[in-house]
């Protein structure tokens, strides 16, 4: 009753029209299902996600490979191995097995991935639970429950936006919300104000999104982005209770030990790039002028002496992304560097649920913030806004307030909130200690 009677994988489409891998898994309980998410700026030391490559076909990014994997090796296997789906860290060991490689070179993080949370939704249906209560239990979290801020990305650049901003993403939190509605209310006002100005300041294309349903207006620098984005908190009457975050992304503009801030334009003669250094005394002025609360990526995945010469002076959460990868190796070289103070976790970057379960533990007991995220391309799957709830993040960034591949997490998390009523606290500016609250 407890075991897993057939697996099958098949391709549908993400956000941005690629294929990506959707799995299928049966128990006596019923079929549960799972979407794998796509990065457009992925950090080289993520686990591998299988491409085909054939160009032939969706330009080289179809996921036959891995769906046959799925098909032909991981569901006879699993079949046959009769493991409890109630034993998640066994089930992830085992599916680990079978490829056999560190970064899940030989099936693929995409073909893994699926099964994996894919097992997690048939263990909660088994107990009868929630998938967020299974996930608590799972990981032995404290209670009461804990509902994140929500990070909202409204203007995007970097490589999920046309225009030549070279910083990725632009996000407001409402940290002073008295509850997970109340920040949406809050995000979802800012934004509808945001895109007026972008629209009234930038001409009518600037009200266009990105990947992640931001504004894009095509503008240079970071101050332009912060001042419309202050200027729209204002016209909402919520100054006060939102405060800024950004993931630059920084590795995806690192050329030749640069940051090149004009990296977008294919004829850069690098005049507008920067030392660390530089990027760093950027960062202390926007932080000076602006009410940013985190700062993801500043600096590239093995810039290492970057990062840590300039954690210790900056008040703010530091997340790594790139430089993490969701990775408990990389993560304890981090800790051990004092590179930074917050993890982003990504579920796809290492490709199981235990492994992320153990990098949030890892990040906790470093006594760092977690931050779970989504991908730039994303699907109608909504595991991440349970594993929020489980893991006691106190934040989660899933792009802008528009969009339904972004909304499907946020509302989830609006219907677990309304189900907890009392037994549920907004993490609000605690945002960064939630697994302390
Ligand atoms: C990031 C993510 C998600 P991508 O850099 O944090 O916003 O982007 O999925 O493209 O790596
Ligand atoms: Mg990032």
């Amino acid at each position: 009753m407890s075991t897993v009677t057939k697996v099958h994988a098949r391709y549908v489409y993400d956000s941005r029209g690629n294929p990506t891998v959707e799995v299928d898994l049966t128990t006596a309980k019923g079929v549960f299902r799972a979407i794998v998410p796509s990065g457009a700026s992925t950090g080289v030391h993520e686990a591998l996600e299988l491409r085909d490559g054939d160009k032939s076909k969706w330009l080289g990014k179809g996921v036959l490979k891995a769906v046959s994997n799925v098909n032909n090796i991981i569901a006879p296997a699993v079949v046959k191995a009769k493991i409890p789906v109630t034993e998640q860290a066994k089930f992830d060991e085992f599916l680990n097995s079978l490829d056999g490689t560190p970064n899940k070179g030989k099936l693929g993080a995409n073909a893994i991935l699926g099964v994996s949370l894919a097992v997690a939704k048939a263990a909660a249906a088994l107990k009868g639970v929630p998938l967020y209560a299974y996930f608590s239990d799972l990981i032995g979290s404290k209670k009461p429950y804990v509902l994140p801020v929500p990070f909202m990305n409204v203007l995007n650049g970097g490589t999920h936006a046309g225009g030549s901003l070279a910083f990725q993403e632009f996000m407001i939190a409402p940290v002073g919300a008295k509850s997970f509605h109340e920040a949406m209310e809050i995000g979802a006002e800012v934004y509808q104000h945001l895109k007026k100005l972008a629209k009234k300041e930038y001409g009518q294309s600037a009200a266009n999104v990105g990947d992640e349903g931001g504004v894009a207006p095509d503008i240079q620098t970071p101050e332009e982005a912060l001042d419309l984005i202050v200027e729209a908190i204002k016209a909402a009457g919520h100054w006060g209770k939102v405060g800024i975050a950004m993931d630059s992304a920084s590795s995806e503009f690192f050329k030749n030990g640069k940051y090149d801030l004009d990296f977008k334009n294919p004829k850069s003669a690098g005049s507008r790039a920067l030392t660390g250094a530089q990027l760093g005394d950027l960062y202390a002025k926007l932080m000076a002028k602006y009410p940013l609360v985190s700062l993801e990526d500043p600096y590239a995945e093995d810039d290492w002496e970057t990062w840590t010469t300039n954690f210790p002076k900056t008040k703010i959460q530091i997340v790594g992304d790139d430089l993490t990868v969701t990775n408990p190796k990389r993560i304890a070289i981090a800790i051990e560097k004092k590179a930074c103070d917050a993890l982003l976790l990504k579920v796809n970057q290492i490709g199981s649920l235990t492994e992320s379960i153990q990098a949030a533990k890892d990040a906790y007991a470093a006594g760092w913030g977690v931050m779970v995220s989504h991908r730039s391309g994303e699907t109608e799957d909504t595991t991440i806004a349970d594993l929020t709830v489980g893991l006691r993040t106190g934040q989660l960034k899933c792009g802008a307030p528009a969009r339904s591949e972004r909304l499907a997490k946020y509302n989830q998390l609006m219907r677990i909130e309304e189900e907890l009523g009392d037994k549920a606290v907004f993490a609000g500016r605690d945002f960064h200690i939630g697994n302390k609250l």
